[in-house]
């Protein structure tokens, strides 16, 4: 039967489902209540509170992702008979819900090249292999890659290794995710994150929400456009798909939702994957147009506005229309309703990001809540919706290429010394290093970086030319069977709620909670803490830099991140204080920003042309279902667009004719990186004609190593593609 609304009692039943699994409904339920953030997305959720409630106080807030995060890591552990009976080769093909179905991680790993199996191998070998081999390496030719999953004092910790260690090569996930909305901001109003709390959304009498699927991918957020809408509020959707659960959702801890369901969008617009720019100075064309921009303000707050205004004027609709795929008349209805907005909040995600040109559309995002004052005060601003659950923190924290320069000389300063100054290398640049051969070591804390890469056959290639590689995991996935280096480690670590010490994580909102941690459910994993320190006694270079052993404690590394880190200075006492924080200097209520001269600043751009426009051609946009997390994949159905498997490109009826195909024909589907054959066509209306749609992580190997040039974030949306029949 075809879903029609997200959430519901399909939820409800889902948790009944997934308690099971978990041992019973209590157990679940005590685990999900317990004193930890969220360990999913960044909108925020538990610490000190209790789990289950939000960044204003309410409870019961939950959705399914979190509950299946959390089964996940109430799985058994593997048995260590299994590593002997399952070889790399075979474990290759397992799927990416095989390898995550098989347990916790609870010994640490190890696989040379030339053999067939992986070894458990005990803590104290493993630690001392690792740290020999880096003691042999040169520090420029290492990198270090985390992912958002883990806590504020891992990432300062091992940051601060890589530096004291002698590399500048430090960086995160998101370079593949959000790292052009950090740049964006940064360059329009000095701050890279958002500039609202949750209330203001709450408050706001219109949001756009433009290239993101919130009710997959951040659920509780649609309890916010719920009040948003019942208070009269509209909700603007620019997608290129019609996704369902935008159009209708039932919100599971609302009984008037959960029975009637919610109607979330008021307007739903589709211009083609990519089109957004040219759409967003469409309406700031028609703001100027009809005279709605607030002059006041951009003359008081904002530079180059001028240059804007000019720039909007100047565009031809024809341009506009061609580029964007929507229509005049469709643009100048979405400006009206901007017009008429007093209190307007504007929130984007990876549709918006994953494109050559991410930072541009960020740009022209805060280019038009700027010309109606709608940064700089109450209930309206600019919400990036972040990803990983502690994706903000760890960047914060000093998991970047380069230190902030307040960060760089207080280190410099409390430890006296000189930190490294050579340039590091971002996501993709590591990984084109590593297959350039200029790279011997890669330690990742968490991800799965073989699985989120463009072109998984280059990356697989580029790691496999690594001497060692050391991830540290809770669960398998993919990317400890392939790219696999002359000696891999797998280090199996803790989750958040298992710590022996509280740890802090930092949502979306600018807001750091405590997590308790808890018992440790398994026989084997370290704290991430703890083996970041263990690694750290013993590198030649940095142990007598700073003393590792103190550095196990979080305690001991918040006081670090509180002396060094702007904004962070409330982290040193909250272990004994439990007093979770808003970071101060990030929340505008008031229009002065930390630019040079207080002011905001407004870009103007060229528009990219719409690629595949020629004949026999499609854009491609890879994207999530619902029943996964990144390259971890819960479910192979995807329920809210009606997909039962994850082998499938999704196209408009009018492409499946335009094509000659078949509903259900298998086909190889190519890009001039990559091909990927037995893919089934679904005829699918809800998307824009002419773009596809395709699940990440499975259609990376179609994806080029093409990246935005100032983010560096790569274009997963917007591929060429052509289909081919297969016979
Ligand atoms: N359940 C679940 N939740 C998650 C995750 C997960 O994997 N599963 N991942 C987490 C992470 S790390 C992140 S970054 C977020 C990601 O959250 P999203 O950004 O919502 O995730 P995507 O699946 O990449 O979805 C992109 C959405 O953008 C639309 N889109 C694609 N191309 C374009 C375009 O060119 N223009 C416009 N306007 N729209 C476009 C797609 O139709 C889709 O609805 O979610 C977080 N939460
Ligand atoms: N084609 C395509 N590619 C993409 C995207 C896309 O939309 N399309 N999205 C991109 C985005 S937005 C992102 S954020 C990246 C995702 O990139 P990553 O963050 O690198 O990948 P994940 O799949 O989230 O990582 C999952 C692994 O994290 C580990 N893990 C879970 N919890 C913990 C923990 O507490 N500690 C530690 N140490 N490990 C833990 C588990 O072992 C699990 O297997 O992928 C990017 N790649
Ligand atoms: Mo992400």
């Amino acid at each position: 039967m075809k879903v029609r609304s997200g959430g519901g009692f399909r939820a409800i039943k889902y948790t009944f489902q997934k308690s099971r699994e978990a041992g019973g409904l209590l157990k679940l339920y005590r685990a999900m209540r317990s004193r930890n953030a969220c360990k999913t997305c960044a909108l925020g959720m538990g610490g000190q509170k209790g789990g289950m409630v939000n960044e204003r106080g309410k409870f019961p807030e939950v959705c399914k992702k979190s509950l299946q995060a959390m089964v996940a890591d109430m799985q058994p552990a593997i048995s260590p008979d299994f590593w002997r009976t399952h070889s790399v080769d075979e474990l290759k093909h397992y799927s990416p819900r095989q390898l995550e179905k098989l347990g916790r991680l609870s010994q640490p790993l190890r696989f040379q090249k030339g053999k067939k199996y992986y070894e458990p191998v005990g803590w104290e070998e493993a630690l001392h292999s690792i740290a020999s081999q880096l003691n042999h390496t040169a520090p420029d030719r290492s990198f270090f890659y985390f992912s958002g999953r883990s806590s504020n004092e891992a990432g300062f910790s091992l940051q601060l290794l890589a530096r004291l260690f002698g590399t500048n090569h430090v960086n995160n996930c998101s370079y593949y995710c959000h790292q052009a909305s950090g740049v964006g901001l940064q360059s329009s109003i000095g701050s890279g994150t958002a500039t609202i709390l949750l209330e203001d959304l709450e408050n706001a009498d219109c949001v756009f929400l433009i290239g993101g699927n919130p009710a997959s991918n951040h659920p509780r957020l649609m309890t916010s456009l719920m009040h948003v809408r019942r208070r009269g509020g509209k909700v603007v959707v620019i997608n290129p798909v019609r996704e369902t659960g935008l159009v209708k959702f039932r919100i599971p801890s609302d009984p008037r939702s959960l029975l009637f369901g919610t109607k979330i969008a008021t307007h739903y617009v589709r211009p083609h994957i990519g089109g957004d720019l040219a759409l967003l100075w469409g309406i700031a064309k028609c703001l100027n147009a009809s005279g709605a921009v607030d002059l006041d303000f951009l003359n008081n707050h904002c530079n180059g506005y001028e240059q804007w205004m000019e720039s909007a004027r100047g565009l031809s609709w024809e341009e506009i229309e061609n580029k964007s795929g929507v229509s005049r008349e469709e643009i100048e209805s979405l400006a009206d309703v901007y017009a008429k907005s007093n209190r307007c909040v504007f929130a984007w995600t990876m549709g918006i990001t994953h494109h050559t040109h991410g930072v541009q559309n960020v740009q022209s995002i805060a280019n038009l809540a700027l010309c109606r004052g709608m940064v700089g005060k109450p209930s309206a601003g600019l919400m990036p919706i972040r990803g990983h659950s502690n994706v903000q923190g760890i960047g914060s924290v000093g998991v970047t290429p380069s230190l902030k320069k307040a960060i760089f000389e207080e280190l410099e300063k409390k430890l006296s010394l000189e930190l490294p100054t050579m340039q590091g290398k971002d996501t993709l640049a590591c990984i084109e290093a590593a297959h350039d051969k200029e790279m011997d070591v890669g330690v990742f804390l968490g991800g799965n970086l073989y699985g989120s890469n463009p072109d998984s056959s280059y990356a697989a290639e580029g790691l496999s030319r690594l001497k060692m590689s050391v991830m540290l995991n809770t669960t398998l996935n993919t990317g400890h069977f392939h790219g696999l280096a002359e000696e891999t480690y797998i280090l199996p670590v803790l989750a958040r709620d298992e710590e022996p010490a509280p740890t802090t994580q930092e949502s979306m909102f600018n807001f750091v909670r405590l997590s308790d941690g808890g018992p440790s459910r398994l026989m084997g994993p370290k704290s991430e803490l703890e083996v970041v320190a263990n690694i750290g006694c013993r590198l030649e270079g940095t142990q007598s830099k700073i003393d590792w052993e103190s550095m196990s404690s979080p305690d001991r590394v918040r006081q670090w991140i509180g002396s060094v880190v702007p904004g962070y200075s409330q982290i040193s006492g909250i272990g004994e204080s439990k007093k979770e924080f808003q970071i101060s200097g990030r929340t505008f209520h008031q229009p002065t920003f930390p630019t040079p001269d207080g002011k905001a600043q407004m870009h103007v751009h060229p528009l990219p042309s719409l690629k595949g426009t020629s004949a026999g051609e499609l854009r491609l946009m890879t994207v999530r279902s619902e029943g996964q997390f990144n390259t971890v994949v819960y479910e192979e159905e995807d329920l809210y667009r009606n997909q039962d498997g994850r082998d499938v490109v999704l196209i408009n009826p009018s492409d499946v004719e335009r094509f000659q195909l078949q509903h259900n024909q298998r086909v190889t589907v190519k890009t001039d990186t990559g091909s990927l054959g037995g893919i089934r066509v679904r005829s699918f209306e809800e998307i824009r004609a002419g773009n596809a749609l395709m699940y990440y992580p499975e259609a990376n190997v179609l994806i080029p190593r093409q990246a935005d040039p100032s983010s560096r974030t790569p274009a997963f949306k917007g591929i060429v593609i052509k289909i081919q029949p297969e016979t």
